[in-house]
Parts: structure tokens; sequence; C-alpha cells
């Protein structure tokens, strides 16, 4: 198996997607568990799934709160914390997780692309996001004490922007790495490759002229826009990967 090496001239750009939780026991989106109570998640991840039943959209966060509050990361997690810690600011984990496992494992660099489970914003006004662990009772939808209108999930929902300062640090990381003079190397873990733009970044990546890493269990939508592919679980892979 060819190995990741990461010495004092390697950029490390990782990517990680549910796969990476899912031996933490956090559902996958696509496949088998794709579905909540019978309907797609885009029926309750979605800006017209809030219009329409704000209440169920609390309820399917509600749940999802209690169940990542009650799992814990995993070796693959802990792998990501271990190359973070060698090659310091030379490391940036981008993940599309919500679960926060990457900062519960001791990963500081991290861009949370797709927002966080336990953060709340309003609907409607600039009132900043907060922290919110609240798991509400069915039928509740929570009120702004700004403005008064509902409260939603800080989470990137489908046809949504991703935070613009966001994408920024990611480019931000690839240019420097890309000018380094040192080796960039973009790795992806545990992602279907489905959801853009976080699909698109290899591409990206190959453009400034860096090598590309997949580790995933089954194949995904973007695996042959990668170099290096390795089949398997993130949580057994990524603990043996680098040198
Ligand atoms: C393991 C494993 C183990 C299992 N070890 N592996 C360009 C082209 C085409 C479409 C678009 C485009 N730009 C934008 C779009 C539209 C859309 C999009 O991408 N649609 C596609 C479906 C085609 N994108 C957006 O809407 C984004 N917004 C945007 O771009 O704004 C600009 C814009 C606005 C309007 C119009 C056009 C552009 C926003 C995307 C937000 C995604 N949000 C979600 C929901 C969050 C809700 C929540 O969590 O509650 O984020 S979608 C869902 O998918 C979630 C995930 O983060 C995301 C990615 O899924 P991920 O992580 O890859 O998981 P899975 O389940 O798909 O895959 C798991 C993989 O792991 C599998 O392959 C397994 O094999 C593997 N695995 N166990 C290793 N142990
Ligand atoms: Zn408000």
């Amino acid at each position: 198996m060819d190995s990741l090496i990461l010495d004092s001239n390697t950029w490390l750009l990782v990517l990680t997607g549910a796969g990476v939780s899912a031996e933490s026991g956090v559902p996958t989106f696509r496949g088998m568990s794709g579905l909540w109570e019978d309907q797609p998640v885009e029926a309750v991840a979605s800006p017209e799934g809030f219009r329409k039943d704000p209440a169920l959209v609390w309820r399917f966060y509600s749940e999802r709160r209690k169940a990542a509050a009650a799992v814990h990361p995993n070796p693959g997690h802990e792998a990501l914390v271990a190359w973070e810690r060698h090659l310091g600011d030379r490391f940036l984990l981008a993940t599309q997780n919500v679960d926060g496992l990457h900062t519960r494992a001791g990963s500081q660099r991290v861009v949370e692309m797709h927002g966080n489970l336990f953060k709340t914003r309003c609907s409607r006004c600039e009132r900043p996001p907060f922290e919110d662990a609240t798991v509400y009772p069915a039928g509740a939808v929570p009120a702004c004490d700004a403005c008064g209108k509902q409260l939603r999930p800080h989470i990137v929902w489908f046809g949504e922007y991703l935070d613009p300062a966001d994408i920024q640090r990611i480019e931000d990381f690839s240019l420097r790495a890309a000018t380094s003079g040192g080796r960039f190397v973009f790795l992806a873990a545990g992602t279907s490759g489905a959801v853009y733009p976080a699909a698109g970044i290899v591409d990206q990546v190959r453009n400034a002229g860096g090598k590309t890493w997949l580790v995933n269990l089954d194949p995904a939508e973007n695996s042959n826009r990668f170099e290096h592919r390795i089949v398997g679980k993130s949580g057994e892979v990524l603990p043996t990967l680098a040198k």
C-alpha cells in the first residue's frame, strides 16, 4: 500500500465526510441510512422543509443533537489530531460533518463547511450564531430573543451558500501550500463526493499541482479524479497511512 509522507516539507489539506463518523455510530447520509422516518433527508434539511414544517425540522435536529452528544471520536478522528500536531500550520481540516467530533477529538485547525449541530442562529435577523445543545421537545420552535422570529439550526442546507469566510480559509491554505515549494497533499476520507463545493476540491488541488488521496469504504462519485485510492474504513486506514 502507498504511504502518505508527512515530513517538514508537507502541506496537508484533509476533507472529511460522514464516513469518518460512521465508526462512532453516527449514520451517514446516502445509502441505507439516508432516510429519516421514511423521508429523504433533503425534506427536513432544506430551507423549503423548514418553511413548510419548522417543528419537524427541529425534531430532526434535536434527535441528531441527542445522538451526537452520546457518541465518541474514533481512531480516524485521532489520527487526524496526530497529523495536525506533527504539521502545525501546514495542516488544515475541512469537514462536512456537523457533529463536532473532530474538535472533541482535539483537532484545532478545523473548517466546519456545513455548519455545526450544536449551534443555532436566527432565520431572519443578524443575531450571530450561538452555542446551543438544547434538545427541544417535539412540536417546539424556539424564537429569537432579538427579533422574535424563528430560530434555526446553524447548518448549511441544500441550495444555501457556504460561509464565504470558510471557503476563503480553504483557498488561502491551498494557495500557501501550492506556492510553498513543498509537497501539497489533499486527502479526502469518508465522503461520497456527491455534494458540491466539497466534491470539487480535488480538482482545484490537482490543478494547483497537489497530490490527491481518497480513503473511502465504497467507490465515491468523484473517485476517478483522485490519484491514490484506498478502499477501507477510515478508522482502520488513517492510523496506519502516514509515514
Ligand atoms: C466510510 C465509512 C468508514 C461509510 N470509513 N468511509 C455544482 C455541481 C452540482 C450541484 C451543485 C453544485 N454546486 C452546488 C450544487 C447544489 C448542491 C449539490 O451539491 N447538490 C448535489 C447533490 C449535486 N450544493 C449545495 O446546495 C451547496 N450550496 C451551494 O453550493 O451554494 C451555492 C449554490 C446555491 C444555489 C444553487 C447552486 C449553488 C450546499 C451543500 C450543503 C450540504 N448539506 C448537507 C446537509 C446538512 C444537513 C445536516 O447534516 O443536517 O450536508 S447534505 C449532506 O451531504 C450533508 C453532508 O455534509 C453532505 C456530504 O455527505 P457525505 O459526508 O459525503 O456523506 P455520504 O453519506 O454521502 O457519504 C459517506 C461516505 O462514507 C460513503 O461513500 C461511504 O462509502 C463512506 N463510508 N463508512 C470510510 N467507516
Ligand atoms: Zn432574530
